[in-house]
């Protein structure tokens, strides 16, 4: 009996001691394991005589429950231990500003949409959407190019195969924003006034060509509208952008199907130095995108009535701006996801852009 009290101190001792886990789990082999010290004794009970296993038995069942109750309440004492430290540290003051080496950047596209939803929300125009994958005729025979028009080899086109549901209309990957005119007029009378930033797409890849790229349209129909609005908003458009007063810019006679006459703008700007570029001033031209009166067969195709109604409209590269403005070379490492690229030409989260506040400060 003594030794049956002994061993429990000894045990209870050591379950006391046990400073984790697996000093416990020890502890617990080694008194209830095959070959422990309790399991021991235990095993002794076949060769006592019933006198002997009545006195004998009800004290080693005992000893054998204290030490498996003690080791549990051990448990969960050494479980609650660990949980309060590391509450304790990794606990987070959800009221501290974010740690800057922590914080992501805005991608420059993201910046530059930004600013130019900026800029013509200013000049009083509204967002229109359209989905990437389009269709054909949207992203072509309303714009006056019909299916077998020279004017389709002009844009390399992603075919998307025909869905279930698509009821024998033809899908494309939207090769320009242009599509985004054709929903607007659709759904809408004039007065229009609309710009349509988004995903464009074309078979093509080098520096300066992507095959998912970016493109920003402007649509205005109303009664009266001529070149003159054109060329206005487009200067507007340029100086508030590339946030120079003095701009100049020159237009080029164009071609696209869908207006007429056609028009696509340079900017004068400074190369001789070379990795710079200098607006405002110098003998170089910078081409900035497509543009002219819209077409009146595209009003006639959209529902307006073009007797009455016209338009201009415009389609700058977006990413093509991004790259000139903030001096990025290759149009591909927009779309590469290097971190070391990101944090170097990214905008700090917060910069919001504004006219008044500045574009890119
Ligand atoms: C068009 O896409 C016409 N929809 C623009 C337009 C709109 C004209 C409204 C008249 C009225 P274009 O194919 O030239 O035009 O493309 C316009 C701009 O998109 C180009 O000046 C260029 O900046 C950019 N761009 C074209 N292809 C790529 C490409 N693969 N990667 C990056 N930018 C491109």
């Amino acid at each position: 009996m003594t030794d049956i009290a002994s061993l429990q101190s000894q045990i209870l001792a050591d379950i006391n001691a046990a400073g984790d886990e697996a000093a416990l789990d020890a502890v617990r082999v080694a008194a209830l394991g095959k070959k422990g010290s309790v399991s021991a004794l235990l095993a002794t009970m076949g060769k006592l005589t019933p006198e002997e296993r009545k006195q004998q038995g009800p004290l080693v069942n005992g000893l054998k429950d204290t030490v498996t109750d003690a080791i549990a309440a051990r448990k969960a004492q050494l479980a609650d231990a660990a949980l309060e430290m590391r509450l304790a540290s990794e606990k987070v003051d959800v009221t501290l500003p974010p740690v800057p080496e922590n914080s992501g950047t805005v991608h420059p596209i993201s910046q530059v949409l930004e600013e130019i939803t900026a800029i013509f929300a200013d000049l009083g125009f509204a967002v229109a959407e359209g989905p990437d994958v389009e269709f054909d005729d949207y992203n072509f025979t309303r714009l006056n190019i019909p299916p077998d028009h020279p004017a389709r080899q002009m844009q390399d086109t992603f075919y998307v195969a025909p869905q279930q549901g698509d009821q024998g209309a033809a899908h494309v990957l939207r090769t320009h924003t242009s599509p985004v005119q054709v929903r607007t007029m659709l759904a809408q009378k004039p007065p229009i006034r609309v710009i349509s930033p988004g995903r464009t797409y074309r078979v093509d890849s080098d520096a300066t060509h992507s095959p998912m790229f970016h493109q920003v349209e402007a649509l205005v129909v109303d009664e009266g509208i001529h070149l003159g609005h054109l060329k206005w908003t487009v200067e507007e458009f340029c100086r508030a952008f590339f946030e120079i007063d003095t701009i100049e810019l020159r237009a080029r006679p164009s071609f696209f199907p869908f207006t007429e006459p056609s028009l696509e703008w340079d900017m004068r700007c400074d190369r001789s130095v070379p990795g710079q570029i200098k607006f405002g001033t110098g003998n170089d031209w910078l081409e900035l995108g497509g543009s002219g009166m819209v077409h009146r067969r595209v009003l006639e195709n959209c529902g307006i009535d073009s007797g009455r109604y016209s338009g201009f409209a415009f389609g700058f590269g977006l990413d093509r701006m991004a790259m000139l403005k903030y001096g990025i070379p290759d149009i591909r490492s927009f779309f590469e996801s290097d971190l070391r690229w990101l944090r170097h030409y990214g905008f700090a989260a917060l910069d919001i852009p504004t006219l008044d506040g500045g574009l890119s400060r």
